[in-house]
């Protein structure tokens, strides 16, 4: 059974970047419904239960067909949001590991070049700075859609669908991706690059 995780900070810690009424429900509500939907989509596939969601989803292809959908929507929703609560904090944005900079010509070209990646994501999803082999890579996936089952390992990632801003910032989604980069915990994406 997988369980909704702890925020580690307070639904107001991000203000004034990200609003508390928006990460309550974000949390509560939706991951707390992704996780919920995962584990009823997994009571039918008992093997898979117990496997870490990284293998679940990197593996996604071999799940029983009647599930594959809902564990992928619902499983990806559980992945991206326990790494989105975890990659950010109160007063972040500080220190851009150098492997970031290095790759995408400074800190200014990284931002311009993923938030190009957010703002083109068409509809709902996410945009990623991921680790493919010893490369790094920016992307954006749909929906809840994770880069693992591409062999690329995720090591930021910003959530763009409407529910993770609108209460803020309605349609201005470059707006909200603007503030969320004061908010980024670049610590904890340095040990993922690290790992
Ligand atoms: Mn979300």
């Amino acid at each position: 059974m997988f369980e909704l995780p702890e925020l580690g900070y307070a639904f107001d810690a991000l203000e004034p970047y990200i609003d508390a009424k928006t990460m309550e429900i974000h949390h509560d509500k939706h991951h707390a419904a992704y996780v919920a939907k995962l584990n009823d989509a997994l009571s039918a596939a008992p093997e898979w239960q117990n496997k870490p969601i990284e293998e679940i989803l990197k593996y996604i292809e071999s799940l029983p067909g009647d599930i594959r959908t809902a564990v992928r929507n619902n499983g990806g929703g559980h992945y991206n949001h326990t790494m989105f609560w975890e990659t950010m904090k109160p007063e972040g944005g500080k220190d851009i590991p150098e492997a970031v900079t290095k790759t995408f010509g400074g800190a200014g070209d990284f931002k311009t070049k993923f938030t190009d990646a957010a703002v083109g994501q068409f509809g709902s999803g996410w945009a990623w700075l991921v680790k493919n082999g010893d490369q790094l890579e920016i992307m954006s996936t749909a929906n809840q859609e994770t880069p693992l089952k591409d062999g690329k390992t995720p090591v930021l990632g910003l959530d763009v669908w409407e529910h993770a801003y609108y209460l803020k910032y309605q349609n201005r989604r470059p707006e909200y991706i603007e503030a969320w980069w004061n908010v980024v915990n670049w610590d904890v994406v340095a040990k993922r690059l690290n790992t």
